[in-house]
């Protein structure tokens, strides 16, 4: 395996990054996760803003611009013969001392890391998957907004523990004003009475995939609404689909010992995850370029 780190291209066991780096010793950097289908990389430019915007926010200086970014990534895959991958870029605040202070990390590092990644949840997408809502609360956005992509997910992987033990394939988060916010990794919504309900993306990750579905769910004629929603909400829905790059779109059709719906994959779902595969397969940026 290639992996880009800072302008170079190495093998596997020559990538390797200080344990003095700030991203090891306190979370500090950002990153993204992209889906590669078919030799083009899928809504490459909106992820790269949003590696830059997240990178913005917590005060780090990108290594390098956009355009280097986006090559490297590009380059990533085809030294790794990958036409169908995910990729992990990463920001990381860079070498510093044992303080917290990021004025003693001169520059920051840039990785590209590229796996192949086939369909994260294999037959639930046909079965469903069973959620769980968990008592730890989505970061606010007073705290650490969950529109940044930050290296520190520890918030997301204490909720994911919590599923784990509860036999959830998934958590749900609320956030600390009992609003429903979204899954460890992936964005939610409800169905009912034939609309699309979603939370607003203060308490949430502004997901990718999320907007690609409601640009499909507008192209269906479905009417989608973003609205506070609650527990009543979520165990009444008519269905429960979630998204993300790793997840793509999926059914929820459990969730704290309640039956969504009819308890399958129902026909709003079916619908958005139709219309979702032919778009990542013609869409996005190609890896090589004519
Ligand atoms: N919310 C959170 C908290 C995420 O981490 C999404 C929503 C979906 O966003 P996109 O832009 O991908 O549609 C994510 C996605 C995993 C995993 O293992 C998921 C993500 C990152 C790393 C791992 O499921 N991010």
């Amino acid at each position: 395996m290639i992996i880009y780190l800072d302008g170079k291209y190495l093998p596997e066991e020559q990538a390797r990054i200080s344990v003095f780096d700030h991203g090891f010793l306190y979370g500090d950097g950002v990153f993204e996760g992209i889906r590669c289908y078919n030799g083009r990389v899928f809504r490459l430019k909106e992820h790269i803003d949003r590696l830059y915007d997240s990178a913005k926010t917590i005060d780090l200086t990108p290594p390098v611009p956009k355009e280097e970014m986006i090559e490297a990534i590009c380059e990533t895959l085809r030294r790794n013969n990958l036409t169908d991958a995910y990729i992990r870029p990463i920001f990381t605040r860079g070498v510093g001392d044992l303080g917290l202070d990021p004025r003693k990390c001169p520059k920051a590092s840039a990785v590209v890391i590229a796996v192949t990644w086939g369909a994260m949840y294999g037959d639930l997408y046909e079965k469903g998957l069973k959620a769980i809502t968990v008592s730890v609360r989505r970061n606010p956005a007073e705290c650490l907004p969950p529109n940044v992509k930050s290296l520190n997910y520890l918030n997301n992987i204490l909720a994911k523990i919590e599923a784990n033990y509860k036999g959830g394939d998934e958590a749900i988060f609320f956030d600390t004003n009992g609003y429903l916010s979204e899954g460890s990794g992936d964005n939610l919504y409800i169905v009912k009475n034939g609309e699309i309900i979603v939370p607003p993306t203060l308490n949430n990750l502004r997901g990718i995939t999320r907007l690609v579905v409601l640009e499909i769910a507008k192209s269906l004629g479905i009417t989608v609404r973003e609205q506070n929603l609650g527990y009543f909400d979520l165990y009444t829905a008519d269905e429960l689909i979630c998204s993300g790059t790793a997840a793509e779109v999926a059914p929820i059709t459990w969730c704290d010992g309640r039956t969504i719906g009819s308890g399958k994959p129902g026909p709003v779902f079916r619908q958005l995850a139709a219309a979702f595969k032919p778009i990542t397969e013609k869409e996005g940026y190609p890896i090589n370029k004519k």
